[in-house]
């Protein structure tokens, strides 16, 4: 590539530079800001290791890469091994029609992913397989089995048949033919297919996201939903640490192939292991396997490690708890239909739409004893009249949160559309709230299904974007926090706090009006341990406990026994249990039926608009 001395480089080398610049500089952007003090921008603001510190307490991003690194692995075994025997066996048979049986093992190389993911659900669905490690595998399987078939077939279209052919003349079974002089000469070919395995089963993200089921969570689909919440340095440093294991693990597997000897490739390997490694090591045990379990699938934020330990205790059962932060994630979920949740969380809306859909249980009420806790006023509400499918479990609103010191006092939507506070603004990621918030700004009703309304909603939204720094509806709280926002629309609970964080953070409904949201505990049709899945609704409904659910998570509990055993702090903060008057410019998100489409058509159509 290089120029001979004095002359000009020539096009050629030109080109080649900015082709490999092209394939590398994202990589090299993002090892860089990985190491970058800033939250969020993508402005270097001076060097820090912090990201990796956070990476390596984040027990989530953990659990999630030791599901990686075994649902990898054990793909890499079964779709090689697999791989290797039908590269051979088709290399051996004259088939009728060759050409045409290639290409049938080229096919799912080129199927459109989204394709082999609803095709994969529906055969699992049909099979009676329940989501989980065992279906990803099976996933990851069927889409890498057609690399390691071309791979292998390559390396043997080069073999020279008559080497097996003289071992056989000297003696040798077919067996030992194969294990002493056909595999050693295909091994690069082999070892080459296994990482190509191994690099896109660690790397899925479509197929994953649908075949997923309890505690089977990657890297890639927990990275999908923090990006959601914004990139942040973590993410780049999670990425750079996965990225640094491949390239070592492909370094060596390329010296391997060049004849070295395997202690000589003993760092690399080993560095690229300890890698992947670590997160066995550093992870909490895995909850699967417990002969008595429970699946929880609640949003994030919603209730605390130490009220999950208690129920194990008690109950001599495992808990395994896994998040969501939209009520859209938890549908579609439940929709897969072979998911084995015992327990969900949905909002009123939710509750109603998945009733209609027939997704969940009749509760049996001689199990709920402590439903008596409960004030009358969250019972037989619309959503779920007679409470046949759901109990209360926590209320609130959905308002602004501001750095009093840096916007002044604020009591409008208006101020989240305020140009003097552009990049400092944070919305929810949430079709139903952010159109909420613009529909209230205007004077409008959250459950409107009325196009013009929407679409005027959704103009605003547009107009907004610039202004706004990130769309979060997880951690929201702590963004505004660490300073990176001024303004952030959220929900109650985890304002309230933050603002026992920081003195300088405030609280509004604003006057236009809000949402208040009503989520619930239910228990979806097909729950595999429906007995189990009632003694924790009842635990949760124990005055003691429910008093400890909202003095951790500070969202509003509804239940009228714990109100007694908290703090006056929390009993009397207009943040978590808001007034008469701030109750009554409130309204309540209603399912819209069909209208849902619409909205999240207009949703999509905001985040993606320039
Ligand atoms: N992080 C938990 C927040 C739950 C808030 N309720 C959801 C209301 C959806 N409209």
């Amino acid at each position: 590539m290089t120029a001979p001395s004095g002359r000009r480089p020539s096009a050629g080398a030109l080109l080649a530079v900015a082709v490999y610049a092209f394939l590398y500089a994202p990589l090299i952007v993002l090892v860089a800001f990985s190491f970058n003090r800033a939250r969020l921008a993508a402005r270097w603001e001076g060097f820090t290791l912090e990201w990796y510190a956070v990476a390596l307490r984040d027990q989530h991003v953990l659990a999630a890469l030791r599901n990686s690194v075994i649902i990898a692995l054990a793909t890499t075994v079964l779709a090689t091994a697999a791989g290797t025997a039908a590269a051979l066996a088709f290399h051996r048979l004259r088939l009728r029609a060759q050409g045409t049986w290639d290409a049938l093992v080229v096919v799912p190389l080129v199927l459109p992913e989204i394709v082999l993911a609803a095709s994969l659900v529906l055969l699992f669905a049909a099979m009676g397989l329940r989501l989980g490690f065992f279906t990803v595998v099976l996933a990851h399987v069927a889409f890498s089995l057609s690399y390691a078939i071309v791979v292998v077939r390559a390396r043997l279209a080069g073999f020279d048949r008559s080497l097996e052919e003289a071992a056989m003349d000297l003696g040798a079974s077919p067996l030992r033919t194969l294990r002493h002089v056909t595999l050693p000469l295909i091994a690069p070919g082999i070892l080459a297919a296994a990482l190509l395995v191994f690099s896109v089963s660690i790397d899925d993200y479509v197929v994953t996201s649908f075949v997923a089921g309890v505690g089977a969570t990657t890297l890639p689909l927990h990275i999908y939903s923090m990006v959601r919440s914004g990139l942040s340095p973590e993410i780049n440093a999670d990425s750079t640490v996965l990225l640094t294991a491949t390239v070592l693990l492909l370094f060596a597997a390329w010296r391997l192939e060049q004849g070295r000897r395997p202690r000589q490739v003993a760092v690399p390997m080993g560095l690229g292991l300890s890698l992947l490694g670590a997160p066995f090591l550093l992870a909490p045990v895995p909850l699967t396997g417990a002969d008595r379990q429970l699946n929880v699938y609640i949003w994030s934020n919603y209730i605390a490690p130490e009220t999950v330990r208690r129920f194990e205790q008690r109950h001599h059962v495992r808990v395994n708890v896994d998040v969501y932060d939209s009520n859209e994630a938890l549908i579609a979920k439940m929709q897969s239909g072979n998911v084995d949740y015992d327990v969900i969380c949905p909002s009123t809306y939710t509750v109603q739409s998945l009733v209609a859909q027939g997704l969940l249980r009749a509760l049996d009420f001689s199990a709920l004893p402590h439903l008596s806790n409960v004030d009358p006023r969250f019972l037989g509400r619309r959503h779920d009249p007679g409470n046949r499918y759901s109990v209360p479990y926590f209320w609130g609103t959905t308002g602004i949160a501001y750095r009093q010191s840096r916007v002044g006092t604020v009591d409008s939507w208006g101020a989240l559309w305020d140009a003097r506070f552009r990049g400092r603004i944070l919305m929810l990621d949430d079709a139903r709230e952010t159109l909420g918030a613009a529909l209230k700004w205007k004077g409008l009703s959250v459950n409107t299904t009325d196009p013009a309304s929407l679409a005027l909603a959704q103009r605003a939204l547009v107009a907004q974007r610039p202004l706004v720094r990130a769309y979060n509806s997880s951690n929201f709280e702590d963004v505004l926090l660490s300073g990176d926002v001024w303004l952030a629309q959220g929900w109650n609970g985890q304002f309230a706090r933050a603002m026992a964080q920081d003195a300088d953070i405030h609280y509004v409904v604003p006057r236009e009006g809000s949402m208040l949201f009503l989520d619930s505990l239910a228990v979806p049709r097909g729950a595999p341990h429906p007995a189990l899945a009632h003694a924790f609704l009842d635990y949760v409904m124990e005055a003691e406990v429910a008093a400890e659910i909202c003095r951790t998570m500070q969202y509003s509990t509804p239940n009228r026994a714990a109100l007694a055993l908290l703090p006056a702090s929390i009993r009397d903060n207009p943040a978590i249990f808001p007034s008469a008057d701030v109750v009554a410019r409130t309204e309540i998100i209603e399912d819209i039926g069909a209208a849902t489409v619409l909205y999240d058509r207009l949703w999509t159509e905001v985040k993606t608009s320039r």
